[in-house]
């Protein structure tokens, strides 16, 4: 069985300064790196003023760049061949499209905080698997940034690691048009190596969560069903639980308890906001229970929040909760989908001894009921976006 492997970190910016030079003419005066995530828990929770619990994956965006005197900016990628050429201020609302957005958003973000952002040549290799609910978006973002922060030889400090995520998110949401809540870009910058990342989007507080999973892997299968957050589905979850918070008279549904979300009118919203309440209620327990080494409470707490997005929120599909019933058959101590649905991955808690048997049993499963064949990796948790 394999693994999608994230690759060696010092070969693949190595590699791209090679492909950079040799596109461009000029070698690249910086590279940045950022990561992709999986989300243990707390889903579509963060636009609602919740909690989340995401991981920085070991699978990373890099992305090179080498400043310009003429004030262009050039953005291409070794996996697309979509390419965009503008100004910086060209950059924002309106400007480019696709995936050029995530990237040259970025540059149009940064200067509208101030930094001066002088045209540049840009190179992307993303490593982030894509459309597969493991945020390849705001690993591009943040890649970008880094780079950007690393032409001006601005350090990473906590400032200008917040500055990172509010220009990322800007990006994503005023550019790039995908209305997400900002869990992905804060895991991207703040995740670090072995631990969790606790975040309040009530207070913006994070607290690290040591993961020890001495013994366990946690797999992330991508059932290869494309996840678009564009494409309206997401826009209309989050109407949904603006709708709910307007009904019940709370700024976000952060402040409601579920006995009021029972009594709102309409069955969906109604639905909608009871998988918001009852899956932040979920986020510091499984934080708690995996700190504590607690399986078969990570086990229960898991099976409610998958069964909490296929039924109140209705963002699963047939491959994940194919995904998640065959991995626990075949041995996991818990799975559900991760990340905003309608496609995309999930992720498991699979004792060691048993990973090549979950793997196995799912593509067995979807080979069986003609789905198309998933690919597997293994989320070792990893650091924040740094320079490569
Ligand atoms: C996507 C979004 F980008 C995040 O902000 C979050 O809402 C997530 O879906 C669901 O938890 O990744």
């Amino acid at each position: 069985m394999s693994y999608l492997e994230p690759g060696s970190p010092d070969q693949i910016a190595a590699d791209l300064r090679g492909a950079f030079e040799q596109r461009y003419g000029t070698p690249a005066a910086a590279v940045g790196r950022a990561p992709g995530r999986v989300n243990l828990i707390g889903e579509h929770t963060d636009y609602n003023r919740g909690l989340v619990l995401p991981l920085a994956l070991p699978h990373a965006t890099y992305v090179a760049v080498a400043p310009r005197t003429d004030g262009r900016v050039r953005v291409a990628s070794l996996q697309d061949d979509a390419t965009w050429e503008g100004t910086v201020a060209e950059a924002g609302p309106g400007g480019p499209r696709g995936w050029t957005a995530y990237a040259a958003g970025v540059l149009w973000a940064l200067a509208e905080a101030g930094l001066d952002v002088p045209g540049m040549d840009v190179l992307v290799d993303g490593r982030v698997p894509l459309g597969a609910g493991l945020s390849s978006s705001a690993a591009l973002e943040c890649a970008v940034a880094v780079a950007v922060l690393g032409l001006a030889g601005r350090d990473l400090d906590e400032e200008t690691r917040r500055l990172v995520i509010d220009a990322c998110i800007r990006a994503e949401t005023e550019v790039a048009g995908a209305p997400t809540g900002g869990m992905d870009q804060t895991v991207a910058v703040l995740g670090e190596a072995g631990a969790a990342l606790l975040v309040d989007f009530d207070t913006d507080e994070t607290r690290s969560v040591p993961l020890d999973l001495a013994g366990l892997t946690l797999l992330v299968t991508d059932t290869r069903v494309s996840h678009e957050l564009t494409d309206g589905g997401y826009a209309a979850r989050r109407a949904d639980c603006e709708a709910a918070a307007a009904e019940l008279g709370v700024a976000s549904l952060r402040e409601a308890d579920l006995a009021a979300v029972e009594r709102i009118t309409d069955e969906r919203v109604r639905a909608r906001a009871r998988h918001i309440v009852t899956e932040t209620d979920r986020v510091v327990p499984v934080a708690e229970a995996l700190t504590r080494g607690d399986r078969d409470a990570v086990a229960q707490l898991f099976a409610s929040s998958h069964a909490s997005m296929r039924d109140d929120f209705e963002i699963s599909c047939d491959e994940l909760d194919a995904a998640v019933a065959v991995a626990v058959e075949a041995g996991a101590v818990a799975a559900r989908m991760t990340g905003g649905g309608f496609g995309g991955s999930s992720v498991a808690l699979v004792p060691d001894e048993r990973v090549e048997a979950v793997m196995r049993a799912i593509d067995t499963e979807f080979a069986l009921r003609g789905f198309a064949a998933p690919a597997h990796l293994r989320a070792e948790p990893s650091a924040g976006a740094g320079p490569a």
